[in-house]
């Protein structure tokens, strides 16, 4: 086992050192009850690599840290383990095993957190071995998750992803489960009760699978009411923290939240953008996306994602500063594959262009068009609108009719979703040159 960070142990400060009294939970995380300081829980990061790119299952361990930063935990050190496959009964190797419960001990963890998502099985075992929390990255971010949900339909979507979980995880891990305690890896927008009754979280899954159903139908008839049919709409997706919300505002100014967190986006905001030549489309800031992003999300976060699937352009961000920014398109695009999201033209936004890049020849062949810009400082945020309204103009068609004085009011609708290129009214009705969208049923 390679071990990546030695003698990280974090050191306790003079003020910290006695062990607090009472502690408290508090948001999620616990507290000390006199100096309310963060008691943070502690976590090894374990891998196992199988291919001979150990440098990618670092990669992802170094993600991993960051994911179990957002929710409030720290890495006490973090170990890769070079396997054929995944142990099917322990993940690690069994000898490797007992070698982390002696970590575990020595580095006072709360657990140990691996890179993949464990079965029922590997879970039990470990839990039973190393006699500590054990959690693994889907767990971790569907944490993350409840803790990001606001709205009624991100609350519902997660909850019905961490039953699923549960569900799955449920045959022999009563003992796993009993042993999160709190804290990292339990938290969730429904009961705090750790269900383990299968019949009762199939009734709940059912139920909330149900009031999806209605909100989907409900969304449906706001999005079609909101474009009428006809309004053009983009969607911008991009993996995590890559800077679509910024982009958003700096778009529109609306306002959203954009943190340099993961996940700080859930539920999908729609905008009104008003582009250069005056026309309007509406823009959908998404759900981010990550590697190994766990298939019980990808399920959930499907209706959520129909802004995305019923977009008429995809406006893929990419932090172009991350020296992993190729790995994050190919995710991106694997991603949007497996939620079928595919045949819309892209534009592809090399964004973060003020902080030093390591790969400044990045290119995405399956884009459209792309940019390179700074939502934070602006810089190239005009370029973007041009070619926004670029790619809109191209999925217009060129109209030249006659219209009669009885139906005058397709003027006004080419107008107001169109552009009018010229208008004479002659004897024999207004003489009309535009570009309009297809969809407005006018040829
Ligand atoms: N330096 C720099 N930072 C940026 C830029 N654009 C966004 N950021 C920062 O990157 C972080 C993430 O930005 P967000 O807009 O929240 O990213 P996001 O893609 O919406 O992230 P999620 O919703 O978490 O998936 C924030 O701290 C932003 O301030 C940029 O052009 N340059
Ligand atoms: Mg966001």
């Amino acid at each position: 086992m390679v071990q990546r960070y030695p003698n990280k142990r974090v050191v306790v400060e003079d003020d910290a050192k006695s062990e607090p009294d009472v502690v408290k939970k508090a948001g999620g995380s616990f507290c000390c009850w006199e100096c309310g300081r963060k008691l943070m829980e502690r976590y090894l990061l374990v891998a196992v690599e199988t291919g001979q790119d150990t440098e990618k299952a670092w990669k992802s361990l170094e993600e991993l840290e960051e994911l179990l930063e957002t929710a409030g935990g720290e890495a006490a050190d973090g170990f890769v383990q070079n396997l054929s496959m995944p142990n099917p009964a322990t993940y690690v190797g069994s000898g490797k095993a007992d070698e982390l419960k002696d970590l575990v001990e020595a580095y006072e963890a709360d657990g140990i957190l691996c890179d993949d998502e464990l079965s029922p099985v590997q879970l039990k075992n470990l839990s039973e071995i190393l006699d500590c929390k054990v959690l693994d990255r889907t767990m971790l971010i569907l944490d993350i998750f409840a803790a990001h949900a606001v709205t009624k339909e991100g609350k519902i979507q997660v909850e019905l992803a961490q039953l699923k979980y549960r569900l799955s995880h449920l045959r022999g891990i009563g003992k796993a489960m009993s042993r999160l305690g709190g804290g990292i890896g339990t938290r969730g927008p429904g009961e705090t009760k750790l269900e383990t009754d299968r019949r009762a979280i199939n009734r709940k899954i059912a139920k909330l699978t149900e009031d999806v159903k209605v909100l989907k139908r409900s969304r449906q008839v706001t999005r079609k009411r909101r474009i009428g049919g006809v309004r053009r709409t983009a969607a911008i997706v991009g993996y995590t923290n890559a800077g679509k919300s910024t982009i958003l505002n700096r778009l529109t100014n609306a306002g959203v939240l954009a943190e340099d967190k993961l996940f700080a986006t859930l539920d999908p905001t729609t905008r009104l953008c008003i582009l250069p030549d005056g026309e309007e489309v509406f823009l959908t800031d998404t759900v981010g996306f990550i590697n190994k992003l766990p298939h019980q999300l990808i399920d959930a976060f499907r209706s959520t994602l129909e802004e995305a699937k019923y977009a008429d352009i995809l406006i893929h961000v990419v932090d172009s500063a991350s020296e992993d920014a190729q790995l994050h398109m190919e995710t991106v695009y694997h991603t949007l594959n497996e939620l079928e999201i595919k045949g819309k033209p892209i534009i592809t936004v090399f964004n973060k262009t003020d902080l030093p890049a390591t790969d400044r020849s990045l290119r995405d062949i399956r884009a459209e068009k792309s940019v390179c810009l700074s939502a934070k400082n602006g810089d190239g945020m005009g370029a973007l609108f041009d070619i926004i309204d670029e790619v809109l103009r191209e999925q217009r068609i060129y109209l030249k009719k006659v219209i009669s004085y009885s139906e005058a009011a397709e003027v006004s609708r080419i107008r107001k979703y169109g552009q009018l290129l010229s208008e004479e009214y002659l004897e024999d009705g207004i003489h009309v040159c535009a570009f309009v969208p297809k969809e407005l049923g006018m040829i």
